[in-house]
């Protein structure tokens, strides 16, 4: 999987190359080329945004330097997204279908937002990370990047990404490690029992237990049994 991501800000991703994905950039895995905009600029003072017509606060970002930066990037292949709170919200089921493409284009706004021709012109979807207004589609253009990694062969063990909030529609149950007894408080018995049926039961009523507090709507059309009902709402 190949990202290409046009910034006014490329260090900003620096924060990527740690950790699991820092492994699957130094592997190869996946592949992710920063791309300055501001080097797109033919003004002498390397100028890239501009005051809008009609008025009103801020400053946009022009459309002929963004379509000259993603004209050096483009290729049969690729998909490209603007990431914006105007966009659809990004799901997981979305991440899982977004891991199927070969190349990704980011395309990163910063000040007011970019010129709408260009968009036009360029962009193949509009994604939002949530209802909340940041400064600038780097850290959308990041959270994207590391969801989607996660589902490219070799970047976390197929376990990991099957054993995760959301996977079965449902948040994920509580876990423990050692110690055994923290500040007085001990593991769960059921889970230092050995028996596997008890483990997996408590744990898919512990999910239903911290969906339905935190996110009811995840439950709407899931059929609970009464013991599921009684444990959940106790
Ligand atoms: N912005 N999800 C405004 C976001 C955002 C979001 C990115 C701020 C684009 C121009 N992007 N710029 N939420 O708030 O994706």
């Amino acid at each position: 999987m190949r990202f290409d991501v046009l910034t006014l800000f490329p260090e900003m991703f620096n924060a990527l190359k740690e950790s699991v994905i820092g492994r699957a950039l130094n592997s190869n895995l996946i592949e992710m080329n920063l791309i300055n905009i501001r080097d797109f600029s033919k003004d002498k003072h390397k100028k890239v945004d501009d005051t809008t017509y009609g008025g009103g606060a801020g400053m946009l970002m022009r459309p002929d330097v963004v379509y000259d930066a993603y004209k050096s990037v483009k290729s049969e292949k690729s998909k490209v997204i603007y990431l914006s709170p105007k966009g659809k919200v990004l799901t997981q089921n979305k991440v899982k279908d977004l891991a199927k493409e070969e190349h990704l284009i980011l395309l990163c706004g910063h000040y007011e937002g970019i010129d709408q021709r260009v968009l036009d012109m360029i962009v193949d979807e509009e994604i939002s990370i949530g209802d909340y207004v940041l400064t600038g589609g780097e850290i959308p253009a990041m959270v994207l990047i590391d969801s989607v990694s996660r589902y490219v062969d070799g970047v976390i063990t197929e376990e990991s990404v099957k054993e995760e909030s959301f996977s079965e529609g449902l948040l994920e149950y509580p876990q423990y490690t050692r110690p055994e007894v923290f500040e007085g408080i001990s593991v769960p018995e059921v889970l230092k029992s050995g028996n596997h049926q008890n483990i997996d039961k408590w744990r898919r009523l512990e999910s239903l237990k911290i969906t339905y507090k935190n996110r009811p709507e995840l439950l709407e059309n899931i059929e609970l049994t009464q013991e599921e009902l009684d444990y959940i709402k106790k």
